[in-house]
């Protein structure tokens, strides 16, 4: 028998900055958070509350939210690298357990959280987290879905374990605290911010592109780039942070939805939940400015594509009998190019479906002048950007390879 329980709604967090110089000081406050509560679907009340408890979910809308603060990371860093971290109650997410596969018993601080990182001048850049458990779902898309690509079947099911991924994409305010936080002002920079991560050298041309910077998504880095992001954020929190896999990109864009959107198959409802071409009027746009999915997660359907940490193969969905796919499935071992997943800005309706397959391409190099080109940055991805996740399980990938940036 299949039970379905509901462990915890959206809650808010506000973050107020601190103005007294300090970088090191963070003050979060004005926390809001929505008490938990259950939804029971074809169960009995008994059934519900029995599983609930085991799973360390046990609040009703008449009890109080789960405890709001988390411990600080650990680690070993030096006080001024450990981030301030504020937690809030999970998503709305259904986990769906069975006598064959019952659910895992999750931690009680798997929850969504707000962390700060130390941004451009000392300034306080947050970046929230949402709590996603794991489950099965069906990947890739059927025959009859329109605008389907031959790469996107056999669909088949998967399961991924729990995670965090990024509430939005990754904007200009996180990636420019990694990729320039020194930039020469007569500062004794040496000695405050060498930390033996490689950074990028500066873009060949104008990074934003004439979309703007504040509030907008980074666009244009390459693979490697966000690899290496990924490798300075989990330096600098103390915890693991990565790419998605693209089977972990596509549960948390669908978001417990099988059709073709995350909010299903009526495409003339996009314009609310997608910046795309027939709205985007040729630019990026704030993150978080259409509607989430179920989830609350934004933008997964456009604004900008997001790189996944998978290689790309054209047939690598039917290269694993069904129901034969090892839990947490990634793609090739090797390959030529990585995984772009949600379309961007630039993409039809049928190009930013759920399933919709894409990848980086050789022509990405030839608009760069430089030589050897840039591993850092793609001149033409004006709409390429990522989004980071972090696993409750598993090891950090290996330190991606100089490469060319695909
Ligand atoms: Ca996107």
């Amino acid at each position: 028998m299949r039970r379905v329980f509901r462990i915890a709604q959206s809650a808010g967090t506000t973050l107020r900055k601190r103005d007294d110089g300090g970088r090191k000081k963070r003050d979060v406050e004005g926390r809001k958070a929505t008490p938990a509560g259950f939804v029971a679907a074809a169960v009995s009340m008994a059934v519900l509350l029995a599983l609930a408890f085991v799973c360390g979910c046990g609040k009703t809308d008449d009890q109080e939210a789960p405890s709001s603060k988390a411990e600080k990371p650990a680690g070993g860093l030096p006080e001024e690298l450990v981030n301030h971290m504020e937690t809030a109650p999970g998503p709305g997410v259904t986990v769906v357990a069975s006598a064959e596969k019952p659910a895992e018993v999750l931690p009680a601080d798997f929850v969504n959280y707000t962390e700060s990182i130390e941004g451009l001048d000392g300034t306080v850049v947050p970046f929230e987290m949402i709590a996603v458990p794991g489950d099965t779902f069906t990947m890739g898309s059927p025959d009859s879905e329109k605008g389907r690509k031959k790469d996107e079947g056999p669909q088949h099911e998967v399961t991924v374990g729990p995670f965090w991924i990024g509430k939005v994409e990754v904007t200009w305010d996180e990636y420019e605290a990694f990729a320039y936080p020194y930039r020469p002002k007569g500062a004794p920079w040496m000695e405050k911010y060498v930390d033996g991560v490689t950074r990028p050298t500066m873009p060949w041309g104008d990074s934003y592109r004439n979309f703007g910077r504040d509030g907008k998504p980074v666009i244009g880095m390459s693979w490697y780039g966000a690899m290496v992001y990924c490798r300075w954020l989990s330096r600098r929190t103390g915890k693991m942070y990565r790419l998605p896999t693209e089977a972990e990109w596509e549960y948390a864009c669908r978001a417990g939805a099988e059709g073709t959107y995350c909010f299903g198959d009526d495409a003339s409802k996009l314009g609310e939940y997608a910046w795309h071409t027939d709205n985007a009027e040729n630019s990026t746009h704030d993150v978080a400015t259409k509607k989430p999915n179920a989830w609350g997660i934004y933008d997964m359907h456009g604004n900008v594509s997001e790189w996944c940490l998978d290689w790309y193969g054209s047939t690598h969905f039917g290269s694993v009998p069904s129901g034969k796919w090892p839990k947490d499935p990634q793609g090739p071992e090797s390959g030529k190019n990585h995984v772009v997943r949600g379309g961007s800005w630039k993409s039809n309706a049928d190009q930013v479906r759920s399933a919709r397959r894409n990848r980086s391409s050789d022509w990405w190099l030839k608009l760069d002048p430089q030589e050897p080109k840039s591993h850092w940055w793609l001149v033409p991805t004006d709409n390429i950007g990522f989004r980071v996740v972090r696993p409750l399980h598993g090891e950090e990938p290996p330190f991606p390879a100089m490469s060319n940036g695909l």
